[in-house]
Parts: C-alpha cells; structure tokens; sequence
C-alpha cells in the first residue's frame, strides 16, 4: 500500500490471527505494542514453513536443505540491511534482541578499548538493557557512568550534554525513542557533537525501528541495536549493526563453531564479519521470518503506519487530556506513539488488572526503566502504545473503560 491509498486498517488486521481473540469474553484491544507487538500470519507462516520443509543447519552442511535454509537466512541478513540501510551486509550481526546486542558492544569493546578514568555517557530515559551492561563493564574496567538530565517533560538538556563530553567519553549510548514515554531524542546532534570528541555512539533502537525511517549510513551511528519481536517479527531474533571498521577492530564475543576459521589447541584464527560474532547455530526460524516481518512493514510502508500511528496518538492525547486528574508524561511533539499517564490516587497495577477484565491489555509500572521513574518522583505509569492494526475504536473503548475503572478505583 502507498501513502498515497487509502489505509485499511481491517485489511491489516485481517493479517494478525491473535486479533480475533476474546480475553475475559470481551474483543482483545491489544495496546502494548511497545513490549511487544503482535505477529501477521506470514511471519507465522515463515517459522511453520521453514521446520516443515527445509530446517537444517546453516553455512555447513553440502545438501539440499542446508543450501536453502543458507540462503534464506542471508536473504535476511539482507532485508535487515535494507531496512536500516546499511552500507554492508556483514555489518549485521544477528543477535537475541537489543538486550544481547548491547551487551556485546558492552563486553567485546569494551573488554578490549575501555580504560581505567574512561567515561561512558548514557540519558536518564534509557532502558536497564542499556544502563546495566555498562555498569558492569564499568566496574571491571574502571570506567565512569555520567547521565545526561532529562526535563520534567523527558526532553534531554542538550547543553548539559555537551558539558558532560570530553577527551575522557570514549562511548556515548544512547535510546533513540524512549520505551516508557515515548519522546525521540535528538540523535543527529547527539551522534555529531560525541563524534567531535572522538566518542563512539551505540542508539538503542528497539522502540525506533519500527516507527521511523532508520538510515544508519546518514546517521553515523557507530552501532544500533533493536529487536525483531517489536517490529512484528519473532522473539528470540534481535539485530546488532556496526560499522564494518569498528567490527572488524573488536574481538569476539563468544568462542565456538561458526565464528572461527582454523582451530588448533594452540591457537584459533577467527572467521570473517558478520560470522565472528555469530558463534554456534543461531536462531535461524526466526532470523529468516523477520525478513517477513520487514516485507509486512514494506507492503504498507512505513511512512503510511507512521501517518495512521500518528492519527490515533493525537486522538488519544486529547481524549485521554479530557479525564480529570490524569497527567500525561513526556507530552511532547516529537514522540512515536505511545502515550503514558498517571491518574491522581490511582496505582497503575490496580488499572491493569481492571484494564484487563474490560479485555484491554497496556502495560503498567516503570518499564525497566527504574531510574527514570526516579527522575520524574514516580513510581510508575501506565502506557498505551499503538501499532499498525489499531483503531480509534479502540481508543474509544479505552476512555470508556478508563473511566469505569477510575470510578470503581475512587
Ligand atoms: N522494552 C517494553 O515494554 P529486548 O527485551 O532485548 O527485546 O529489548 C530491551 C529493550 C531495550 N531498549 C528499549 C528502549 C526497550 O524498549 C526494550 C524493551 C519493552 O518497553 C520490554 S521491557
């Protein structure tokens, strides 16, 4: 479909099986895409068809099966490569998820570059996925955490930034839209300005990838790292890009078949990019069906659900705005969509499980992202986070609901 037909949202849903189920015998209203969001059947199909007709090892075996289960896993490799346009094939490393891929920065870099008095930067909005691995690099290393401020709203003071930045920062880590308010952050400047001071710069992709145009190559980012299950892919297949100079320079992360080009009990040379970085039999099911779920993304095209996401958050802000005493967080223009509030004397987990009996799932809580919390003295939200298949209808049901369960809850 082209931004420029008519976008039909039942014909989208019509492609995602779980969307005609009833939870607590009402119609789903899935609304927490942002942990994770649900699978159309030709990812579905992807996984069923592979271990039906062609599951085998890949990059080894001199048969049949192997050859075409190689070559759909490559062709992903590909369809990855395209979707964030990268310049190299082999500067995408398949991994978990965003979790793994930060964590192999965290570990092969910096193992490798980090220095005792080096200094790595991250924001107050980011996920533990990237706060805790470069703790725990940090400490081994004896290198410094600094945290660039956020405003009441989320926004990320730039100029304090830039006061945090020296000869000391050797890598800047950074999410591109924060999972728990949604608000995008300024990359582009970030990227530029850590470059000036000869910093490295990881974006933690995971809530990005699936409602922006990415392009690393104009970005300049160092690495990006997001995860297949949030862009209608499989769980378990995540994606670690770097730029092929940098990977090359890094050792291995982990040791074993697949990664390695000779072996002897002396000594073991290492395979070439991206393998070094894939050792033993990854995750090929769901490596080759997330090639599907960017072709999903493709067939509507991105800028099209981003139009329809952006429709239905502006709905939501102003209906959700029209409920006394609840405060949205991170109410800012430059977000994807998700929006997340609190109400005045009502705990978020108290709304969830009435949420969930109106067959309403969002999620609550600090959404792995405790400091944050900390940062705007709450203990939590609730948040609601739009995909491509959702309606205004759902919306509708969402404000009705909410004002139910505010009224059972006061
Ligand atoms: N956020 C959420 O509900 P994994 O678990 O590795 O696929 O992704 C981790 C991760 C890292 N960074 C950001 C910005 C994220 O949003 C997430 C996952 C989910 O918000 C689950 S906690």
């Amino acid at each position: 479909m082209s931004s420029t037909t008519t976008y039909d949202v039942h014909a989208i849903r019509s492609e995602f099986p779980i969307l005609e189920r009833k939870v607590k015998g009402k119609p789903l209203v899935y609304l927490d895409n942002a942990a994770t969001s649900q699978k159309p059947k030709q990812v579905i199909e992807a996984i069923a068809h592979y271990y039906s007709h062609y599951n085998a090892n890949i990059h080894r075996g001199l048969h049949t099966l192997a050859d075409e289960a190689t070559a759909a896993f490559e062709a992903s490799r590909v369809a990855v490569q395209h979707f964030i346009q990268a310049k190299h094939h082999e500067e995408i490393i398949f991994t978990k998820g965003t979790t793994e891929s930060i964590n192999l920065i965290a570990n092969a870099w910096g193992n490798t570059f980090l220095q005792a008095g080096d200094e790595i930067i991250i924001s107050s909005l980011e996920h533990h996925a990237n706060i805790v691995p470069w703790q725990m690099i940090a400490e081994k290393k004896g290198a410094q955490i600094k945290v660039i401020p956020i405003d009441a709203n989320g926004v990320i003071d730039l100029d304090a930034f830039k006061k945090l930045l020296s000869n000391k920062t050797k890598m800047v880590s950074i999410v591109h839209a924060s999972n728990a308010l949604g608000v995008i952050n300024p990359v582009n400047e970030i990227i530029k300005l850590a470059h000036q001071q000869g910093a490295l710069v990881m974006i933690d992709g995971a809530q990005s990838a699936v409602h922006l145009d990415i392009n690393v190559q104009e970005l300049d980012c160092d690495f990006f790292a997001f995860s297949g299950h949030k862009i209608y892919g499989p769980t378990g297949i995540g994606i670690l890009y770097g730029k092929k100079d940098l990977l090359e320079s890094i050792p291995p992360y982990q040791g074993g078949g697949e990664m390695i080009k000779e072996v002897t009990f002396e000594k073991t040379t290492y395979n070439e990019l991206p393998f070094k970085f894939e050792a033993g039999t990854p995750n090929i099911a769901d490596a080759i069906a997330l090639k599907h779920a960017i072709d999903f993304i493709n067939s509507i095209g991105k800028a099209s659900i981003r139009m329809h996401e952006e429709t239905l958050l502006n709905y939501a802000n102003d209906q959700l705005k029209q409920i006394p005493g609840l405060h949205i967080k991170g109410d800012v223009e430059n977000k994807v969509s998700v929006v997340s509030f609190v109400i005045d004397g009502i705990h978020p987990q108290d709304l969830a499980v009435l949420l969930d009996n109106q067959g309403i799932a969002v999620r609550t809580g600090n959404h792995c992202a405790q400091p944050l919390m900390q940062c705007l003295g709450i203990v939590g939200t609730t948040r609601v986070s739009f995909a491509a298949y959702n309606t205004k209808e759902e919306i509708d049901i969402l404000i009705v609901a909410l004002n139910k369960s505010i009224k059972m809850l006061k």
